[in-house]
């Protein structure tokens, strides 16, 4: 029985210590009350330490002469030589006892010390605390963010609510490599930051080194590098000029490239430059952290020595990044001993989750799955590359920071639970319902996707069954749909985190739309199956008159111009309810001799293609607009392979361009359009010499087509960027 009460203790208390702690053991069940008057020993020189600072902040009521304890210390220290033994012997680790005797907390290190008093203020709750031991330590050593997307980059209050949630969440690095930032990459990585910029960052690093975490800057020069002295040196002014602003680590990035920046010799070389005359000089810099330009498995080519090259030539103290077995992909132990093979040495994960830049119109705030729970020895690091939308990331980056710290007790359905709790507490459930439905990140270039609607999928499967309605399953569905519209409601109303609800507003609204879309579709339903035609028009005219209002927000073009409007519950929700409107119109159509309209989605528009990385490029439309995905990598696009954009009728042209990030290479590629299986008839292309948009003549106007195809006609394999592809139709 003791036992049983001492475990169901333990794991009450560990669900509110982020990340899990190692080992914990509750000494006694009966919560312990912080007495009035307490005395707080702590070293002289850690007073200033950030530990120092959160323990004082956390206890302000400190006196010497009170009865109850709270000793603070690092081991080695006098006053906690006591307990040397107990603390573990692992970087940022850290022992923490509270019982009703006193408190102690002992760091490994001083950051184990601040993990320790952190750990001690999640304990403490209403000014008590249930009594436990801990054993603690990371099994990640270098756990945290990359602000490494395209797009708007995090503002400056963003980025300093971010950091000091890592420093609460026990992660230990913050890498700032905003792909818009213009002095981080092209056009102005060689020059310094203006005053203001500098100023800002100046402050990041500061907040960085008050919360315990290691500020990454991270330049990203590879575009337009010149392997030659002048750009040399002048990124070594650039990395001086950071190091002035405080700036104590330092990362390259490579990734994104094309032609003479992407040699691994080079790049090698001037990493080791870098190393020996920077890092090495300075003596307090962290060590280099590299993107290479191949940093996945499925861009490196059996053949290709890039990686191995890196692995023998670049120096052992440099760290390297690396996505996985694709750009966007869960790690896994055999992708770990591939790579880690080729580049001598752990590598450092560069995780692209939760990130949308290649998917705008989706917010994913499921739970974190997916990755190795067994990987734990064969990183040096691992860092999330998080959305655009700092606030509704952390519902990811919470369950991350647990993930690297715990492997072993890593429980992603637990950890998401918490992290909603932790995220909006007076709102929690409202937001586990909202994100429970927006969670996948839809067709993507990618083809990275996730679960979504978990627990109504059972419900949402009887539903589509053949023969009689599951009524069960129907109120089931309409009762989640009402909890769907009701949480988007109070989310959108709530005043506790506005920045929060300010990034979500969009996907609150339409959210609020899908439930109302539900329950009316769940009435249609529930209207041909009762035999009850009298109350089946109004109800069909409100699913209708939704589904525009839907569409509408799907395509809402103020949004992020690149994937337009946005998206939630299409992996199951929607896609059912769009199946049952449609089978209950054809039902009334059948019984009323009706000829209601019966097409609930409608796909105009396709895309065919024999270049692997732009097979699943989804298609978008808005009235006579029509949009291949942009992608943001180098695209290989291979000699005789084309794109073909696939239309459901023959439609009249009135004109079309893309941009492919590169001038004068219209010549290379072969523009046709077809209709009706007729020939392709071939369209003329226009390039300016000085621009990377490629248009086409007035011949265009009028012409007929079901199918545009684009074909590498150089006769060799081309490297692209694919950053546009758009037509108009006239009609
Ligand atoms: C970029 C990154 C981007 C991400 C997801 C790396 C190393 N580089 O395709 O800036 O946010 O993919 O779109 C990348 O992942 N390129």
């Amino acid at each position: 029985m003791l036992c049983c009460l001492l475990l169901a203790g333990g794991s009450a208390v560990k669900a509110q210590i982020n990340p899990t702690p190692q080992e914990l053991t509750v000494v006694s069940e009966e919560r312990v009350q912080l007495p009035a008057a307490y005395s707080v020993s702590l070293d002289e020189r850690y007073e200033q330490s950030p530990a120092g600072r959160r323990l004082r902040a956390l206890l302000p009521a400190g006196t010497d002469k009170a009865d109850f304890k709270i000793v603070a210390g690092v081991r080695g220290d006098k006053s906690v030589r006591r307990y040397a033994k107990k603390t573990p012997e692992r970087t940022e680790g850290y022992y923490l006892r509270a019982d009703r005797d006193g408190i102690v907390v002992v760091g490994a290190d001083e950051r184990g010390l601040l993990y320790g008093v952190e750990t001690l203020e999640q304990l403490l709750e209403g000014g008590s605390f249930q009594p436990v031991e801990i054993t603690d330590y990371p099994d990640v050593p270098f756990r945290g963010v990359v602000e490494g997307f395209y797009g708007t980059p995090w503002s400056h209050e963003a980025r300093l609510r971010q950091i000091e949630f890592y420093g609460r969440n026990k992660m230990n690095v913050y890498l700032y490599g905003p792909k818009d930032d213009p002095y981080h990459s092209v056009p102005n990585w060689r020059k310094p930051y203006p005053e203001k910029e500098a100023e800002q960052i100046r402050q990041l690093v500061k907040h960085a080194n008050d919360n315990g975490v290691l500020f990454y800057w991270a330049i990203h020069p590879g575009a337009d590098i010149k392997w030659n002295n002048t750009d040399r040196n002048l990124l070594l002014q650039k990395f001086e000029s950071m190091y002035a602003l405080g700036v104590r680590a330092f990362a390259l990035f490579f990734d994104d490239i094309s032609g003479e920046g992407t040699s691994a010799e080079r790049q090698a070389e001037l990493l080791n430059f870098l190393d020996e005359n920077f890092v090495q000089k300075k003596k307090d810099v962290a060590p280099l952290v590299f993107c290479p330009t191949i940093y996945n498995k499925a861009w490196s080519a059996p053949n290709n020595p890039y990686l191995t090259t890196l692995g023998s030539q670049l120096s052992k103290n440099v760290m390297v990044m690396w996505t996985g077995n694709s750009v966007v992909h869960c790690i896994d132990k055999a992708s770990m001993e591939w790579i880690n093979e080729r580049i001598q040495r752990k590598a450092y994960i560069w995780w692209n989750y939760p990130v949308t830049d290649y998917c705008r119109d989706y917010l994913p705030m499921g739970p974190v799955y997916g990755n190795g729970l067994d990987i734990k020895d064969d990183l040096s690091g691992f860092v999330s590359n998080p959305m655009e939308h700092a606030e509704a990331s952390k519902v990811a980056l919470y369950s991350i920071a647990d993930y690297v710290w715990n492997m072993d007790a890593y429980d992603s359905e637990a950890s998401w639970a918490r992290s909603l709790r932790n995220l909006l507490p007076g709102c929690s459930e409202e937001l586990a319902t909202f994100a429970a439905h927006s969670s996948d990140l839809g067709v993507n270039g990618h083809g990275f996707r996730r679960d979504e609607s978990v627990a109504l999928q059972p419900y949402l499967a009887a539903l589509l069954r053949p023969g009689t309605l599951d009524e069960q399953a129907a109120a089931a569905v309409a009762r989640e749909c009402s909890r769907l519209e009701m949480a988007a409601d109070v989310l959108l109303a709530d005043k506790e985190n506005p920045a929060l609800i300010t990034e979500m507003r969009p996907w609150l609204r339409q959210a609020r739309l899908v439930g109302e879309y539900g329950q009316t579709v769940i009435g249609l339903s529930l209207c041909i199956a009762n035999g009850n035609s009298s109350d089946f028009m109004p109800l069909y005219r409100h699913a209708h008159a939704l589904q525009r209002l839907m569409y509408e927000n799907e395509v809402a073009p103020d949004l992020h111009a690149q994937q337009p409007g946005v998206k939630v519950g299409t992996l199951h929700l929607l896609p059912t309810l769009n199946k049952l409107y449609t089978r209950a119109a054809q039902e009334y159509n059948r019984r009323e001799q009706a000829s209601l309209d019966t097409v609930a989605v409608y796909t105009p528009y396709g895309l065919e293609s024999d270049v692997p990385q732009l097979r699943q490029q989804p298609v978008r439309w808005k009235g006579n607009t029509v949009n291949v995905a942009p992608s943001n990598e180098v695209v290989t696009w291979p000699a005789g392979a084309s794109l073909t954009v696939t239309m459901e009728k023959a439609r009249t042209l009135a004109g079309l361009s893309f941009n492919l990030g590169t001038k004068q290479i219209s010549a290379s590629f072969k523009l046709e359009a077809s209709a009706d299986g007729g020939d392709w008839q071939p369209i003329e292309l226009v390039q300016r010499a000085d621009r990377d948009v490629i248009n086409t003549t007035n011949a265009i106007n009028g012409m007929k087509a079901d199918r545009i195809r684009l074909t590498n006609v150089s006769g060799k394999e081309l490297k692209v960027y694919f950053r546009n592809f758009q037509f108009t139709v006239a009609h």
